[in-house]
């Protein structure tokens, strides 16, 4: 399997609908503390958007409601991975990635035989509060190494100015927040993003 070279992360269905008719081809719906109606609105809404201009959406976390909406793909990471039904996620077809940080977490996301792994923060972040000090760029070839075909993404920090690096480093895909919805014209990003990492989307 082939991931987009870019692979934004937002917060809202509102968010999907403007940056997806941007030429976003992969992109992470990530909603924390919503009631569960409002959570499925979300999720439908972003799918619907998604399959509309040949979108990935991968749903972070909320596993049952991907299944509920016929979502394909999910994202969990190591806390939700413990807590996931997993055999139900197989089940529903579902494709799921698994977010890493050192190599023990590495070895329990290998062992669920998952589709890519993600390996975060790169760089410093301010989005996400996280106990592990900053990758840098060597981490990534060593993770690119290890898991082989397997689609490796790098999450955290990242900048349009960092991509190359990044991906030439050995990551597949950029997974990023603020770089996109932070930025004063957040459309014109993800724009700029699909540019720039062209030569790796062939
Ligand atoms: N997960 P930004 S870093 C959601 O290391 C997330 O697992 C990370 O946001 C990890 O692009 C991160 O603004 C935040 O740095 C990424």
């Amino acid at each position: 399997m082939k991931l987009d070279p870019f692979y934004p992360l937002v917060d809202s269905a509102e968010w999907v609908g403007r940056l997806v008719p941007s030429g976003v081809k992969l992109l992470q719906l990530r909603i924390k503390d919503m009631p569960e109606p409002e959570l499925r609105n979300e999720i439908s809404a972003s799918k619907a958007i998604c399959d509309r201009y040949g979108c990935q959406l991968i749903v972070n976390d909320h596993w049952k409601l991907a299944i509920e909406t016929e979502c394909d793909f999910l994202h969990l990471g190591q806390e939700d991975l413990a807590d996931a039904d997993l055999e139900a996620i197989r089940r529903a077809g579902l494709r799921l990635g698994v977010s890493t940080h050192d190599g023990d977490e590495l070895d329990t996301a290998l062992s669920v035989d998952p589709d890519y792994i993600a390996l975060g923060p790169v760089f410093p972040t301010r989005s996400k509060s996280l106990t592990w000090a900053p990758q840098g760029l060597e981490k990534i070839g060593g993770w690119k190494r290890q898991i082989g075909d397997l689609p490796l993404v790098a999450i955290g920090g990242i900048t349009l100015e960092r991509s190359r690096d990044v991906l030439q480093s050995g990551a597949d895909s950029i997974a990023v927040i603020s770089d996109v919805t932070g930025h004063k014209d957040p459309e014109r990003r993800a724009a700029d993003w699909i540019k720039a990492t062209q030569d790796w989307r062939r």
